[in-house]
């Protein structure tokens, strides 16, 4: 049954800087639906949201029959359900495949890595904490500095030295960023997107960690504008995409210059879910993870990180017989098979996620929960 009025604009409520209502705000523009983008501030947002949909975080969409969604990985598929036209998910199962896992990894890797450059550095944090301050914290009755304060405290304790990040791996986390900008400014100096001159979920994944913070962030930005400037017409290319007038497909099979993020992704990522999974099972909060030759330190573990694990898994359990072993060839060939089967059994609480887009369980990682 097609619920899905689009006669009236959506609502989009978030902070335009925050990474996930950007990267809702680039699926809206590339799919042509209409939306409008509001602030909805603290602590109503909070409630509201709470109530609506069971936790609090940014986006929430609310749709003209009134009904309130979050979680953007789950929202962006349920809105290619009802639209069919101008699929954003490749039809071509094994490519989706890969294209979702790319899209898993830009929303639950690259989040560290924005909120360290937005928050470490003073650049960043003064104008994000301004922002922030007169943006979502507009109706608290404190002076802006007390704010601009309170901001910075709360996101490097939640998301930054709170979620690993030490003097000791700060540059490996930063070289990590350094190799992402080279491998994508590869690809990009090629074609528009990432699997031909048609965006997809991939690119829509990507612009989470890139428009509303690595091309916004002072320090960031100026790396890209150094380093990856075809990274940076990508930005722009996928905000002015609209996927109706784009004639062209998809190349064919997994482009061979996305290779190296494949790598990474089997080298690193997986394991680290791989590793949150024991924490987890272990109900350890704070785990330590080896990341290049150091230690992320007191890496906050995150219920909702399983569940991704097992979304990746379901997607390639559902796959048809053939495409499950061209899938399993090109895991293997990237190093991603076994870190992703390493855990048998998967610490999920009874239906957890299950009545996402509508209803969320669990926030990514728990901040003042
Ligand atoms: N998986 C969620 C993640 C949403 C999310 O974590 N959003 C951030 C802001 S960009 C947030 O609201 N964090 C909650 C907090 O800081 O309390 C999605 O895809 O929408």
């Amino acid at each position: 049954m097609n619920d899905l009025d689009l006669s009236k604009p959506i609502l989009l409520y978030g902070s335009n800087i925050s990474y996930f209502t950007g990267k809702m705000e680039n699926y809206f523009r590339v799919k042509e639906i209409s939306y409008e983008q509001k602030v909805l501030d603290y602590p109503r947002f909070e409630r509201t949201m709470k109530k609506k949909v069971g936790i609090h975080q940014m986006p929430a969409v609310e749709l003209p029959d009134g009904r309130w969604m979050t979680d953007t990985t789950k929202m962006i598929q349920w809105f290619e359900s009802k639209i069919p036209e101008n699929k954003i998910i490749p039809e071509d199962s094994v490519q989706a495949f890969f294209a979702l896992l790319l899209e898993d990894w830009a929303d639950e890797w690259w989040w560290r890595t924005a909120m360290h450059y937005r928050w470490h550095y003073s650049e960043g944090a003064h104008f994000a904490s301004r922002h922030l301050a007169e943006e979502v914290l507009g109706s608290v009755p404190l002076p802006i500095w007390m704010k601009k304060i309170f901001l910075t405290r709360r996101q490097r304790n939640g998301y930054t030295t709170g979620d690993g990040i030490t003097k000791e791996n700060l540059k490996t986390v930063e070289g990590d960023f350094l190799k992402l900008l080279e491998n994508l400014n590869n690809i990009f100096e090629k074609r528009k997107f990432l699997f031909g001159n048609r965006p997809s979920i991939a690119d829509i994944g990507f612009s989470g960690p890139f428009f509303r913070h690595f091309a916004l962030d002072p320090v960031p930005l100026e790396i890209i504008r150094q380093r990856a400037p075809y990274v940076l017409s990508w930005v722009s290319n996928l905000w002015n995409a609209r996927v109706s007038k784009i004639n062209n497909d998809f190349e064919e099979g997994i482009p061979k210059d996305l290779e190296p993020l494949f790598r990474e992704i089997g080298k690193v990522y997986l394991p680290y879910l791989s590793a949150n999974v024991d924490a987890v099972k272990q109900n350890k909060t704070k785990f330590d993870f080896k990341f290049g030759n150091v230690f992320l330190k007191k890496a906050r573990y995150s219920l909702y990180r399983v569940w991704c694990l097992k979304e990746l898994r379901d997607r390639y359990n559902k796959l048809e017989e053939k495409e499950k072993t061209q899938v399993e060839i090109l895991l293997k060939k990237f190093g991603c098979w076994e870190p992703l089967w390493r855990d048998k059994n998967l610490p999920l609480k009874d239906n957890q996620e299950e009545e996402l887009p509508f209803r969320a369980d669990r926030k990514m990682l728990g901040v003042n929960e």
